[in-house]
């Protein structure tokens, strides 16, 4: 059953659309690239979250960083793949979010943003929402509204 038949976007919490994060892929600071590309590789997603060794959050790495650190000249360069780690290219400049926003607060960093990461009190990896969820709620919204109108 749609969450929004009894709620308005509004009132949904993140916590009913996060994915938690032991669903959620993730590679560590220390890990050279190669790891991190595999596990890119592997899950089919285009990034994932960086954390620490005490599983705080510091960024996000994709493939298209890892492919363009190490294309050279005229040829992939692959020993980089294994002499670079994860936080020499990772993207630290993201916006996090905690479960206390709201939904309206997860819709403007989505816009930018395939998914947000969300963080606790300490800077603890929580889990992240993605563009799918949050699209998939306004589209029953959307159909909701619209049967009411008829
Ligand atoms: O493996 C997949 N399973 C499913 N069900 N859908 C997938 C998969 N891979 C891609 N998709 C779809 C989703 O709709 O393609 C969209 C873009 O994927 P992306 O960005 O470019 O890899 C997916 O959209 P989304 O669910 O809104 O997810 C947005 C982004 O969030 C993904 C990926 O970077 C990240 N992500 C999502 N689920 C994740 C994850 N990262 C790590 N672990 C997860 N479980």
């Amino acid at each position: 059953m749609s969450l929004i038949k009894d709620k308005q976007l509004a009132d949904i919490s993140i916590n009913e659309l996060l994915i938690p994060s032991e669903k959620v892929a993730h590679v560590q600071l220390n890990n050279p690239l190669e790891h991190a590309l595999l596990v890119l590789v592997k899950s089919g997603y285009s990034a994932v979250p960086v954390l620490d060794a005490k599983y705080k959050f510091v960024g996000i790495i994709g493939k298209t960083v890892i492919l363009n650190q190490i294309l050279g000249l005229e040829s992939f360069e692959i020993e980089k793949l294994s002499e670079m780690k994860v936080k020499e290219v990772m993207n630290t400049e993201i916006p996090t979010l905690t479960r206390e926003n709201s939904i309206l607060d997860g819709l403007n960093a989505v816009i930018d943003h395939p998914f947000v990461c969300l963080v606790d009190q300490e800077g603890y990896f929580d889990g992240i929402l993605t563009r799918r969820s949050i699209l998939k709620e306004i589209k029953k919204n959307i159909y909701i509204n619209s049967y009411k109108k008829q």
